[in-house]
């Protein structure tokens, strides 16, 4: 396999940067330090100004998900390849099984579909259903595939929603499993109700979306999730965190000690609802996503909190829909497939917004865009991190570099970008996948199928804190 040696800049790991050169070989990382001899055929790539930082991982996406009636337009490898592109190097993705359909088939079925993918991919697996071979099957899936978090959909009524029952029982499984219980947290039932009342009222466009939605529906699911775990004294994750309700339910919960994640989406952070009021139902419609973006001020206490400590990885739930297949909610939005893209522009918008304002430094950067995305979900430090041993997923960073964000040219299989027109400065020269540069200047080298399935640690070290803070087991609800 290939040697490559990144010579003269500036390491940035979740803790520090310093002047370093990187030399990787078979795919892994051999050696950090300065003035590293060249082996002989070793490629050199002069690292110049720039910094040299763990590829991105992003732990929430839907490549090519059946949803709504249709599947989305990215695949795993058109997917991935924007991933590279936007130096992001490794994925977590979304096994779903339909209420019914047994785990085990379900996961196959998206491991098929993953073979294609350019870069290296996980899978959360979803519980949308409980019986005893679920329970079975969730053991199976920890323990010889390495799956170390479970999802679970509060809201998609009469689809994938889960009730309290099967809440409770995934949670206590994940809990002997050592997974994490992931949670999309929107009260189904709410949604439900408030979407047949806005339809019965003559509100069918896009504007009904996010007032079918609003984030006290948000704010109430988290909660409840999070009351849950407290219960059961396990941890938990909540995905796309877009509202202040939903936030404050886990700043409450962490200062009294719970073991309780957050992740919030670029998207979230940067697009408010205005966009649903745009005339235009295509425009409007290609932002129709769930959460939906909310008033600013959510926008800035998602900044706050990210900045805090309380929310802890940044993902793009990228799942693509084009303008046709958004066209299937015309006259009902409650029929627009929800699901927007994101996964080329994190890296470039989280750096921009937040390292460019100060919000974030140069190695917070790095931790809320791998490093905390690895330990929480068992994949660190294989990957989120700059050290001999690891995978050699790297970005070479150039701060002083710009781009303008445009469906003309990225690589997303989707014919918009909620991003449009924004110009970022901070963006990857080269992308380093598996020791081998994948995208150099604006040159994409994806290669269709190189991609690996990551197996997953179980039991990392916070859920283990948290066993020892409750006490082992579902007997935890005994525990005052
Ligand atoms: N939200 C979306 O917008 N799309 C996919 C699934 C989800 O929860
Ligand atoms: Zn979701
Ligand atoms: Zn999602």
């Amino acid at each position: 396999m290939a040697t490559l040696l990144i010579r003269g800049g500036t390491v940035v790991d979740s803790e520090t940067q310093y002047r370093a050169d990187v030399l990787c070989v078979d795919g892994l990382i051999a050696a950090i330090g300065e003035d590293l001899d060249a082996p002989a055929g070793a490629q050199v790539v002069d690292a110049g100004d720039r910094l040299v930082m763990p590829g991105g991982i992003d732990p929430h996406t839907h490549m090519q998900l059946p949803f709504m009636g249709t599947v989305a337009s990215d695949d795993f490898y058109s997917g991935t390849a924007a991933g590279l592109a936007g130096g992001t190097t490794s994925i977590i993705d979304f096994v779903i099984p339909n209420p019914q359909q047994p785990l085990m088939e379900a996961y196959k079925i998206w491991r098929g579909w993953a073979e294609k993918a350019a870069a290296d991919y996980a899978f959360h697996v979803a519980v949308t259903w409980w019986d005893d071979s679920v329970y079975q099957d969730m053991g199976e899936l920890a323990t010889e595939h390495g799956v170390a978090s479970f999802k679970h959909f509060m809201a998609y009524k009469n689809a994938i929603m889960c009730d309290d029952e099967v809440l409770v029982n995934s949670f206590s499984r994940c809990l002997e499993l050592g997974a994490i219980p992931t949670v999309h947290a929107e009260n189904g039932e709410l949604v439900y109700r408030l979407q047949k009342q806005l339809v019965a009222q003559g509100v069918t466009g896009p504007e009904g979306h996010p007032r079918s939605r609003p984030p006290a529906v948000e704010g109430e699911a988290a909660n409840r999730a999070i009351r849950i775990a407290e219960v059961l004294g396990s941890p938990i994750y909540v995905v796309h965190v877009s509202a202040k309700q939903a936030l404050q339910a886990i700043e409450r919960a962490r200062g009294e000690g719970q073991r309780v994640f957050g992740e919030v989406l670029a998207g979230h952070l940067l697009i408010d609802d205005s966009v649903y009021s745009d005339p235009d139902f295509t425009r409007a419609a290609a932002h129709v996503m769930s959460p939906p973006f909310r008033p600013k001020a959510h926008q800035e206490a998602l900044w706050q909190g990210l900045q805090a400590g309380h929310l802890h990885t940044t993902a793009t739930d990228h799942c693509c829909f084009c303008a046709l297949q958004k066209a299937a909610g015309k006259d009902d939005f409650t029929l627009i497939p929800n699901g927007c893209a994101g996964i080329e522009d994190r890296m470039s918008l989280l750096w921009h917004y937040g390292v460019g304002t100060g919000r974030l430094t140069p190695s917070e950067f790095v931790r809320v865009t791998s490093t905390n995305a690895a330990q929480i979900f068992g994949l660190y430090p294989r990957k989120g991190a700059m050290r001999v041993g690891a995978d050699a997923d790297l970005v070479l960073w150039d701060p002083a570099a710009s781009r303008t964000i445009s469906a003309e040219t990225h690589h997303q299989n989707i014919d918009y970008n909620v991003f449009e027109g924004r110009t970022v400065t901070g963006i990857n020269s080269h992308t380093i996948s598996q020791g081998k540069v994948v995208w150099i200047d604006g040159e994409l080298r994806a290669e269709r199928g190189v991609g690996r399935y990551l197996p997953r640690k179980l039991g990392g070290d916070y859920w283990e804190a948290q066993r020892l803070r409750k006490g082992p087991g579902p007997s935890n609800c005994l525990v005052s």
